[in-house]
């Protein structure tokens, strides 16, 4: 039997103990809980003697499952290789997603893939058979959706390796993304730590209408708390229109809580999850949760009193929301659609009105829904005989989507109207997307349903501007070829050049009333013991290499260290760590790290990615490990926001960084850093940033005391001779603060006398 699936017995067992450890942290809070807090407590490791202050209290938790992508998965299976576990302790599963480049079409595309990545998949089928996890080989899906379908459930907790696994909070789940090593420890068995998250409660009341849909819901809320404004928080959507919203639609939102930061998004259990549920093969669970609803929801004085429960309370009317527009360059750049021609008229607009291409998918617009919505504009379009004025491109989000949809008739107006139907996959949203024609290198602008727009993020050029809007929106906006047009007032040309406007579609089926089509198989569960199998690491390869454990700290204090960079600005892990070209090498860290702060604009000089010299910010970072001298790295606000990219932490890690020293870190990346050895502090004073001046060192002392609340001292040595003292915060607790000591999370999980020795400074690669 498969050990990764999600069956009754499970959710029986997940459901009794929610409600039995809810009980309890009732009790002991005194006061009634809200949702986030009732799907995060009932997963207590030790209900009675956790300490239990919100934004304070290090929860520790059992998650119920662990999800890994084909990326950041290759990192977690190559550290997992280390705690020397023969098996993981919970289900699990690695999903081929990211690294299907577009091309010219799903089945094309996906045999190139097939062959670009041999070596990857390999290595991934081969570890989830060996560990025990589940597959789902390159075709399948991604990630999200395909946990949607399949493993979510209302109550689980689920960690992934991937900033967008709260998309399964559309689903009642409580999912959080996490960097490779907080998913090893998981899967071998450990609790899981967290920050007892604040809480944000959205109340939804209404009814979406015309050409609005959950995209705009969470693209409005996005532009209310900004980038940062859902860090260390959990984003609760309460009230009666969350019963509006189907189960995909919600999951769009939860989805995107991860543009503001947000730990995870939660909506409660109800109906219209009951039919995804049965909808998508899982009848046999629906009965646990409807007997469960109420311990899957807010208790009722929330709902009553919002106010009272929540640290901030945000309303959204859906009948009255409208169509939005979100960026260019950062997810939380939003305004009504109606608002874009106006901004576009006006001098200094940073984004042309001519569209170069329009793509519908990611992970979090690519449902069935998705897809009918979308596909009902291209109807009306074809009826007039018009097309699509410039390159549609359409991925859908699982196999069983593009199946389902290719049965229903879905993707044949897509097409019709123009559109390439991509690999289900992540492909252009993730700089997968091998551009034809001039359009990259010139100033652009296409028109994605995706989640993020950061520059460079699609096709690699920073050129490229990219508008996030709805599937159903960037439909019409591919049919009137510019950014300015609004389907709500505007007026398309038919073929025989009499003018109509666009209606808006009407709400789609939220699951296929013939039931979904499974497609083509591509899922293999593990052996019953996979302990005689070889992982396949060939000596010499550019796409893997094992990960040897990191140096544990020697105990000295860190004196006059060199800043590598002082980053200006938006500083994402897309400029950290960027993807597109360098995704082959996410298994091969020493090669993924020449592309190390590549994005990232240097305060000093205005340049991206590299030094004083003109030299890349890897190389002399190489340079300085060659001499044996570690570094730091200054950064702005919400450093490091975006996404769960471990190698972000692991490449300064590996290059010989010391301490990242920022004005504030987006919650992965400040985990990340501190799970990979290295010391994550903020400036006291977020105005002493500007202390640091070009080619300053810094000593970080007392560190052999560092202690929970206690500041680490921090010593500047100015080119002038002159020094000036800083304080330094820190968010260290005491059992974190030994991750620090001893080199790594990692070294703590290990199992005595097994996995790899540590390496040695001296046999690091130079
Ligand atoms: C992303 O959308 O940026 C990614 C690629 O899915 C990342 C994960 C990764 O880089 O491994 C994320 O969102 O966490
Ligand atoms: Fe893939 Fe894009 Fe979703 Fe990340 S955001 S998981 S790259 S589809």
């Amino acid at each position: 039997m498969d050990t990764n699936e999600t069956t009754p017995a499970m959710v029986r067992r997940v459901l009794e103990r929610l409600a039995r450890n809810v009980e309890i942290a009732r009790r002991r809070a005194g006061r009634p809980l809200t949702l986030s807090e009732k799907l995060l407590l009932g997963h207590l490791d030790d209900p009675e003697s956790q300490e239990l202050v919100p934004g304070e209290s290090q929860l520790r938790l059992r998650p119920d499952r662990v999800v890994l992508q084909d990326i950041l998965g290759q990192t977690a299976l190559l550290q997992f290789m280390q705690t020397g576990m023969e098996r993981v302790a919970i289900p699990a599963t690695v999903h081929c997603d990211h690294l299907i480049q577009a091309r010219s079409g799903g089945e094309p595309d996906l045999i190139t893939s097939l062959t670009d990545n041999r070596e990857v998949y390999s290595f991934l089928r081969a570890a989830a058979a060996k560990f025990g996890a589940g597959f789902w080989g390159p075709g399948s899906g991604i990630v999200h959706q395909v946990v949607l379908e399949t493993y979510a459930f209302p109550g689980a907790l689920i960690l992934g390796t991937d900033s967008h696994t709260p998309n399964a909070g559309g689903l009642g789940a409580c999912a959080v993304g996490v960097g490779g090593a907080d998913a090893v420890e998981a899967m071998a068995g450990l609790p899981w730590e967290l920050l007892y998250p604040r809480r944000i409660g959205v109340v939804l009341t209404g009814e979406l209408s015309g050409w609005a849909s959950p995209k705009d819901v969470i693209l409005h809320v996005a532009e209310q708390l900004r980038v940062h404004g859902g860090t260390n928080a959990v984003l609760e959507y309460i009230g009666p229109g969350t019963a509006a919203l189907s189960a995909t639609g919600k999951a769009t939102i939860t989805n995107m809580g991860a543009e503001v930061g947000a730990t995870t998004s939660v909506f409660p259990a109800d109906p219209r999850m009951l039919v995804y549920l049965a909808a998508t093969g899982r009848a046999d669970l629906v009965p646990f949760v409807e007997q469960s609803l109420a311990l899957l929801a807010p208790d009722p004085e929330v709902v009553a009193h919002p106010e009272d429960h929540y640290d901030r309370v945000l309303r959204v009317d859906l009948s009255r929301l409208v169509p939005y527009v979100a960026g260019p360059g950062s997810p939380d750049r939003g305004r009504p659609l109606s608002a874009v021609a106006a901004e576009i008229a006006k001098d200094g607009c940073d984004f042309p009105d001519a569209l170069s291409a329009a793509l519908i998918g990611s992970c979090t617009n690519s449902s069935y829904e998705d897809m009918s919505r979308a596909a009902d504009v291209a109807r009306q379009a074809l009826s007039r005989g018009v097309r699509a004025k410039v390159p549609l491109f359409v991925a859908p989000g699982s196999e069983r989507v593009r199946a389902t949809t290719a049965r229903d008739g879905q993707l044949d107006p897509l097409r019709d109207i123009g559109a390439v139907v991509l690999a289900n996959a992540c492909g252009p949203c993730i700089g997968q997307w091998k551009r034809e024609g001039d359009a990259a290198g010139a100033p652009n602008t296409i028109v994605t349903s995706f989640n993020r727009n950061f520059p460079r993020r699609n096709d690699g050029q920073a050129t490229t501007k990219n508008l996030l809007a709805s599937p159903e929106i960037v439909t019409a906006l591919a049919l009137a070829g510019r950014a300015s047009f609004n389907p709500l007032t505007d007026e398309l040309e038919a073929a025989d050049g009499t003018k109509f406007r666009l209606t808006p579609p009407p709400p789609a089926p939220e699951v296929p009333p013939r039931g979904f089509e499974d497609g083509r198989a591509l899922y293999e569960p593990p052996p019953s013991d996979g302990r005689d199998i070889v992982l396949p690491l060939r000596p010499g390869s550019e796409r893997l290499a094992a990960m040897r454990p990191w140096p544990a700290w020697d105990g000295e204090d860190f004196s006059r260290l060199p800043v590598l960079i002082k980053t200006r600005g938006k500083t994402t892990t897309d400029q950290i760590s960027p993807a597109g070209p360098w995704l082959r090498y996410r298994g091969h860290l020493e090669r993924f790290s020449d592309n190390l702060l590549s994005g990232a604009e240097n305060a000093f000089t205005g340049a991206f990615g590299t030094g004083e010299d003109g030299r890349t910010v890897a190389e002399l970072a190489r340079e300085l490990r060659a001499r044996g001298e570690r570094w730091v790295i200054v950064g702005d606000h919400n450093y490091g926001e975006g996404s769960s990219r471990e190698h972000a932490a692991l490449s300064p890690r590996l290059l010989s960084c010391a301490a990242v020293i920022a004005r504030s870190f987006a919650r992965i990346h400040e985990t990340n850093l501190k799970k990979q050895g290295l010391l994550a502090l903020t400036f006291e004073s977020p105005a002493d940033y500007e202390r640091i001046r070009p080619r300053d060192r810094l000593t970080l002392s007392g560190l052999a005391d560092m202690a929970p609340g206690a500041p680490v001292k921090c010593l500047v040595h100015h080119e002038d001779g002159t020094t000036e003292t800083l304080a330094l915060r820190h968010s260290y607790t005491a059992s974190q603060v030994e991750w620090f000591r001893r080199g790594s999370a990692l070294a703590l999980c290990k199992r005595a006398g097994s996995g790899p020795e540590p390496a040695a400074a001296a046999d690091l690669p130079a």
